[in-house]
């Protein structure tokens, strides 16, 4: 269907369509099979001057919104889901500094990631603390002039990889979710070091580790906004980066469609191409359905979420489910069509299969969408 984008927003998916298809496509099942990360790939999208598309144009950037970003992970997914998260999980790590970091944070951090120069990353996940995101351990004490932060975080996208780090610390338990503030980490910084890298079931050239803080010193002026007001950060960070999720699902999606579709038509059996019988016909029709009500809903979510910020979290939760349960859905039956085929790994839908699955668990399960777009529910009906 027809969105009709702006010249501008065309320009954006045709650059991110171009080096999906000629630089990530090509080599997806080798960094898959070697977890290796697209250094090289992600290198020419900062040439291309992706990066700087949600980045405000007074640090550097283009001042994109939600759905600028939207458009570009739509288009990285279609060809591996592991880029287009090593690449999401930048601007995971700029949102906290773009919503509530000073002035001078802004211009110390923001212009070395919009230019790629700088990788950045979001540490918010610890061994207990998930779904419970205000349950976290890791700690920050002020001495003197400068915090001392340890802890653990893990599972961190971006890990080892990345230079600029914005992470979450308790700094005063007895206040609850309003005793957590976010600072920035450097790489390089004292007492700071990141994990060996995790083996995955999928996305697997993105890099995933701990981050380690052990007595990890920092100036005082690395907090990001104000001391207790790291839980708000972080979930309207997360508010914003969710429709980029719901992206990654409807892109990986298309993606499996693609390969399934034209596999049907080449495949004989019973003396006909398998396209012509209608048991196949409905599984393709239903991931067509699927991808298109998703791709409707989560541009629609983005614009919303870009006219109106202070009502984000609705619109975020519900693009991000249902565009990530359909990935789920439409990967499986790609595989389904494809039978035999589908599941070796000389042929990329099973890499999509297993792909498909972290959209469901990361940036919040599918479960905790639910009780926000509840809790949302609650709210608007008790007017
Ligand atoms: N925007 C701004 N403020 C928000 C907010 C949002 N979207 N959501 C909650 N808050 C505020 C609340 O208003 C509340 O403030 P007050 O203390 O002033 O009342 C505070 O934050 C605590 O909110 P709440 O009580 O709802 O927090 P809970 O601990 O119950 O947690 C959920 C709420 C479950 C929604 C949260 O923990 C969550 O999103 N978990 C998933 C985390 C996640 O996505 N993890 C994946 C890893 S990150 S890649």
């Amino acid at each position: 269907m027809d969105y009709f984008l702006t010249e501008e927003q065309q320009m954006i998916v045709d650059i991110a369509r171009q080096i999906t298809d000629e630089r990530i496509i090509p080599i997806r099942a080798e960094l898959d099979e070697k977890h290796e990360f697209p250094r090289a790939i992600l290198n020419e999208m900062a040439q291309a001057d992706l990066f700087g598309v949600p980045i405000p144009e007074e640090y550097g950037g283009f001042g994109g919104g939600c759905f600028d970003i939207v458009l570009i992970l739509e288009q990285l997914s279609r060809g591996c889901v592991g880029v287009g998260t090593a690449f999401a999980a930048n601007f995971l790590g700029a949102y906290p500094i773009i919503i509530s970091g000073s002035e001078e944070m802004k211009q110390k951090y923001l212009p070395s990631i919009a230019t790629g120069k700088k990788f950045a990353a979001f540490g918010l996940t610890e061994a207990n603390a998930g779904s419970d995101a205000s349950g976290i351990q890791t700690t920050a004490v002020l001495d003197g002039d400068e915090w001392v932060i340890n802890g653990t975080k893990q599972w961190i996208t971006n890990g080892g990889e990345a230079q600029v780090y914005s992470i979450v610390a308790i700094t005063d338990r007895s206040k609850g979710p309003r005793g957590a503030s976010m600072f920035v980490i450097e790489e390089g910084d004292p007492g700071f070091s990141c994990g060996p890298k995790e083996k995955k079931m999928g996305i697997r050239a993105s890099s995933t580790t701990e981050l380690i803080f052990k007595d990890c010193r920092i100036p005082k002026d690395r907090l990001i906004g104000r001391k207790g007001t790291g839980f708000i950060t972080v979930m309207k960070t997360l508010d914003l980066s969710r429709p980029g999720i719901a992206a990654l699902g409807i892109g990986l999606a298309q993606g499996a469609l693609d390969e399934a579709a034209p596999y049907a038509k080449q495949r004989k059996q019973f003396g006909r191409p398998i396209i012509g019988f209608q048991a196949v016909q409905h599984l393709l029709a239903d991931m067509a359905i699927g991808i298109e009500s998703a791709r409707a809903l989560v541009y629609a979510a983005a614009k919303h979420i870009q006219a109106h910020p202070k009502d984000m979290s609705k619109a975020s939760s519900i693009c991000k489910v249902h565009a990530t349960d359909v990935a789920m859905k439409v990967t499986t039956d790609a595989v389904q069509v494809m039978g035999g085929y589908g599941y070796m790994c000389e042929y990329p839908v099973e890499k999509m299969m297993r792909d498909a699955k972290i959209l469901q668990i990361y940036e919040g399960t599918n479960q905790i969408q639910r009780n926000v777009i509840g809790q949302e529910l609650n709210k608007e009906y008790a007017k």
